[in-house]
């Protein structure tokens, strides 16, 4: 009686808590803060203890995936990678009524965006998984230590953060690749592009902050199965210093690591099985206390 209870109030908690997150943004968003390099010390204790090996970018923007507290963590994080640094974002063909849309410059050319859910616990098309990737947002990590400035309500932050496109990947022209606003108007037509993100007052966090929705869309024809695009943040407002470039990558088809796939096509069959009977037996262990003594005295004849 006792457990069927317990039960029951798990269940209605769940019910709840899936319910609050659902109510939240569901849609994945490439993260701004500042600091690189600072890490919490256990992600698992995120909120104590920090590592951070260098103390000279802690103004310096940078930009992240999902990061490893999220049910939907980027295997690959910070990047948008797979843990063995393969393509993590799929590319998806638009289609209007159920016709794909050609270039009209080109009509060897289809329309492809990047619109997938994607969850840790149950991978790619989960229902529940956020919607992948949409736009821009603010980092307001543990410990606050990537977060951007935020004092109160009423005092709007100094910084201005804008985005700037840098270059996309050779197979693709300039105007191959744009992204569109919410209210489907275009920006970063070209490379050199700037675009503003607007600063405002996030309820959710009580804090200053960016929440941009923003889609990616790319012309492809037949043969770009993987293209890139690379970004830089930069900060009007003089507070921080311009990040590093940050190269998404997208493809057609992803490449999922799997344990025992040894030839890291994605696969685990029978050329796999050959590489370990060739390799049965042999160990690749070297201690170094087990080296033997070697006499340094040249003098000697
Ligand atoms: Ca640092
Ligand atoms: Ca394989």
């Amino acid at each position: 009686m006792k457990k069927i209870l317990i039960y029951a109030i798990i269940s209605i908690l769940s019910l709840f808590i899936s319910k609050s997150v659902r109510a939240e943004c569901t849609a994945a968003h490439t993260h701004i803060g500042i600091n690189p390099t600072w890490r919490p010390a256990d992600w698992n204790n995120p909120g104590q203890e920090h590592i951070d090996s260098d103390p000279t970018d802690n103004n310096k923007l940078w930009f992240f995936s999902l990061p490893p507290i999220h049910d939907s963590a980027t295997p690959g994080w910070p990047n948008w990678e797979h843990a063995n640094g393969n393509t993590f974002l799929a590319l998806t063909l638009v289609k209007e009524e159920g016709e794909f849309i050609t270039k009209p410059s080109d009509t060897s050319k289809k329309l492809y965006t990047c619109s997938f859910t994607y969850s840790k616990a149950e991978g790619y098309g989960d229902p529940n998984g956020p919607d992948h990737i949409n736009g821009w947002h603010s980092a307001h990590g543990p410990q606050g230590a990537w977060n951007l400035e935020s004092i109160d309500a009423n005092t709007i932050p100094a910084w201005d953060i804008y985005i700037k496109r840098e270059r996309t990947s050779e197979n693709l022209l300039e105007d191959d690749f744009f992204t569109l606003l919410h209210d489907d108007s275009a920006a970063w037509e070209n490379n050199g592009d700037m675009y503003s993100l607007g600063k405002r007052w996030l309820s959710d966090f009580e804090a200053w902050g960016i929440h941009e929705h923003m889609g990616f869309y790319f012309w492809l024809d037949d043969e770009d199965e993987d293209i890139y695009i690379v970004f830089s943040a930069h900060d009007n407002g003089g507070l921080y210093q311009r990040s590093a470039d940050f190269t998404i990558h997208f493809a057609k088809t992803v490449y999922q690591p799997v344990a025992g796939d040894l030839n890291g096509d994605s696969i685990v069959d029978i050329n796999d099985f050959e590489i370990m009977i060739e390799n049965w037996g042999k160990s690749g262990i070297y201690k170094g206390e087990d080296a033997e003594h070697h006499d340094h005295d040249h003098d000697e004849e």
